[in-house]
Order: structure tokens, then C-alpha cells, then sequence
């Protein structure tokens, strides 16, 4: 028997679209009546410590997240594929709030509404977009949406990637070595990477110290989008602070919710959202995971599937 257990997702947004979908197969809950030796898939976003507790026939493991940092570090993860979540609907979402806050750094928002709240008439130009380069590190599914939709827009575009990337009008930078010649001439520096131990806190003052100072009045701006665990919040309140950056805009943070007490919160050239720039459709999502694993249950290979050795 095929059994799907919905761990921790929302049960009312994707339990019965799953029941839909994979009838008669049966889709499960924690409370429900079921023997978990049974279980072949299992659908998770934030496993509790128990989530995978007598799961003996498990056979993949099915991420609601993009991201799997957290997924990975559960203490009782098992030794089957974990297949993440891959999505044009999610993608499309995260490049609308890449070129949102792309285009408002690069005309300079945090300048003109400081001008504005002082009734002050300055005329500074923003450099032409041709002028402006948007360096994006990480160039996977989601950094190559974003370079799709910020390249009609006319940015010069430079990414930075683990492996080297060849996507035509995009100058490619890769590894380590070449991480501060990306960085040198870049305006607006938008972050897409996964959380591995290699990224973790890679936007600090070093990184932001290295930006090109000279095109964007006020000073190069940081786009995160990706993992708060990538940034340094400390390090983040006193570049804005000292002008080594111009503008933040942070979706993600180091502690989830934001606290209060936060000083993130009051910095007005910092834009903040609560990690909301691309939630995972239930529509899309149940359609995804499905064909999972109806082609899985036929012998079909795993697609999207995560390499545990790289961390995503
Ligand atoms: P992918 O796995 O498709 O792409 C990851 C990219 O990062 C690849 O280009 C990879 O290089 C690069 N990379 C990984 N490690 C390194 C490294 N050490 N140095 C340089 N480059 C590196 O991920 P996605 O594009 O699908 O997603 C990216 C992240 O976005 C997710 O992990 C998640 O944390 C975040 N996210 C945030 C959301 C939000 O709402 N805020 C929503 C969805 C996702 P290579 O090409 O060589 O493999
Ligand atoms: C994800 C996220 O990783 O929503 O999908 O952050």
C-alpha cells in the first residue's frame, strides 16, 4: 500500500488537494489511524523531532521547502532521497520580489523618500541600468529566474556560483577564488545561495567592504532573499549605519520571527519583509509532488533530488 504522511504541513491548504490527486492511494496524518511501517512518502516543511519515528518502509522524503538547511540538520533524518521543492509558480514569485527591490535600489528609493520627508528638491540621476550591475550569488533554479526577468530590464548581471555557470549575458564568476572579483564591481548584490556551511554569514562587513562604492549614490545595496543564517545582522546595522551600504533589503533572518527588539526594524534604508518573497503553491505543489511519485511508484528516477554531501 502507498501511504503519503503529511507531517507538519498545513493540513486544511494540502491535505485534501493530495487526497485529490493521489486517490485511492491513501494521504495520512499523525493523529489518523495508520502502522507507520507502511508509510512510503512523507511530505514535511519543519519535521518535529518524532516526524519520522517508526518509518521503516520509508522510501523519499518530499520537502514543501525549496530550502532543505533545517531538513538536514533533524537528528533522526533517515537514508532516503529527499526531493525539494521546484517550481516556476515559486520562482516566479521570488524574481517578482528580486525585481522589485532591485529596481528600487537602483533608483535610488531610501535618496528620494529621505528628500521627500525633508521637502528637499535635489536632482541626483541614478546611473542608466546599463550602468548598474546586479551581481546574484547563486545561480540555480531561482538565480536563473531572476537573471531571466532582471536581463529585458537592461542590468548588467554577473553571477557567482559553486560551479562554473556559461548563461549567455551574464558575466560568470565561480568558487571561492573569484568570489572578491564578483564582488568588485558590483551595485546591488542579491543573495539566492543555499545554507551549507560554506555560505553560512558570507554577508558580512568583509563582503560588504569589497562592493563597488562609486556608481550608486549612497553606496552599493544587499538583497537577501535566500537563508537569515547567511547574514550578520550586527554587521548588517553598522554598514547602514557608516554608509558602507546604502540600502538593505532582508526577507530572511537570523532569528525567525524578527524580534522586536531588533534594531534592523527602525533603520529606514532597511527594507523588511517577513520571509514571504516566494511561498510554495499548494496548487502547484500538490501537481509537483503527485507526478513524484505516481512516476516513482512506476520505476521512474527522482527528480530535484538533494545531495546530502553539498547540503542542497
Ligand atoms: P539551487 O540548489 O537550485 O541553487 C543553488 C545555487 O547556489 C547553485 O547555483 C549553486 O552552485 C550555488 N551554490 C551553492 N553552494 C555554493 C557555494 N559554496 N559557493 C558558491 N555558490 C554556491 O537553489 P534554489 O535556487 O532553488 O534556491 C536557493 C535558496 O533560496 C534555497 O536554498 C532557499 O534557502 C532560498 N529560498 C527562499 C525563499 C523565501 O521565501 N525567502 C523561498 C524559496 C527558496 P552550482 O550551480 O555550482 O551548484
Ligand atoms: C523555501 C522557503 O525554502 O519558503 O521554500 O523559504
Amino acid at each position: 500500500m502507498l501511504l503519503l504522511h503529511l507531517s507538519d504541513v498545513d493540513e486544511a491548504r494540502w491535505g485534501e488537494q493530495f487526497r485529490a490527486a493521489l486517490g485511492p492511494y491513501p494521504v495520512v496524518r499523525r493523529r489518523d489511524d495508520f502502522d507507520p511501517a507502511d508509510v512510503r512518502y512523507i511530505f514535511v516543511w519543519k519535521p518535529q523531532p518524532d516526524a519520522f519515528d517508526g518509518l521503516s518502509g520509508l522510501k523519499t522524503i518530499l520537502s514543501l521547502g525549496a530550502g532543505v538547511d533545517a531538513l538536514l540538520k533533524h537528528p533522526a533524518l533517515p537514508d532516503v532521497p529527499i526531493v525539494r521543492f521546484v517550481d516556476q509558480d515559486l520562482s516566479q514569485r521570488m524574481s517578482d520580489y528580486v525585481v522589485a527591490h532591485v529596481t528600487m535600489h537602483h533608483r535610488l528609493y531610501t535618496r528620494f523618500q529621505a528628500d521627500q520627508k525633508a521637502r528637499r528638491w535635489n536632482q541626483i540621476y541614478p546611473p542608466a541600468a546599463s550602468e548598474t550591475t546586479v551581481g546574484i550569488m547563486g545561480m540555480g533554479v531561482l538565480g536563473q529566474d531572476a537573471v531571466r526577468r532582471l536581463k529585458p530590464l537592461g542590468f548588467a548581471l554577473r553571477s557567482w556560483s559553486r560551479t562554473a555557470r556559461t548563461i549567455e549575458g551574464v558575466e560568470g564568476f565561480a568558487g571561492a577564488e573569484y568570489f572578491d572579483a564578483f564582488l568588485a564591481d558590483t551595485d546591488i548584490l542579491v543573495n539566492l545561495l543555499p545554507l551549507t556551511p560554506e555560505t553560512a554569514g558570507i554577508l558580512n562587513s568583509d563582503t560588504f567592504g569589497k562592493l563597488r562604492r562609486d556608481k550608486l549614490s549612497g553606496g552599493p545595496a544587499i538583497i537577501n532573499a535566500a537563508r537569515g543564517g547567511h547574514q550578520r545582522e550586527a554587521d548588517i546595522v553598522k554598514a547602514l549605519a557608516d554608509g558602507t551600504l546604502g540600502a538593505a533589503s532582508l526577507d530572511v533572518f537570523e532569528t525567525e520571527p524578527l524580534p522586536a527588539s531588533s534594531p534592523l526594524w527602525a533603520i529606514e534604508n532597511c527594507y523588511i519583509t517577513p520571509h514571504i518573497a516566494a511561498i510554495s503553491n499548494e496548487k502547484s505543489g500538490v501537481a509537483y509532488f503527485s507526478e513524484i511519485i505516481r512516476k516513482h511508484e512506476t520505476g521512474e528516477p527522482l527528480i530535484n533530488v538533494v545531495d546530502r554531501s553539498l547540503g542542497y
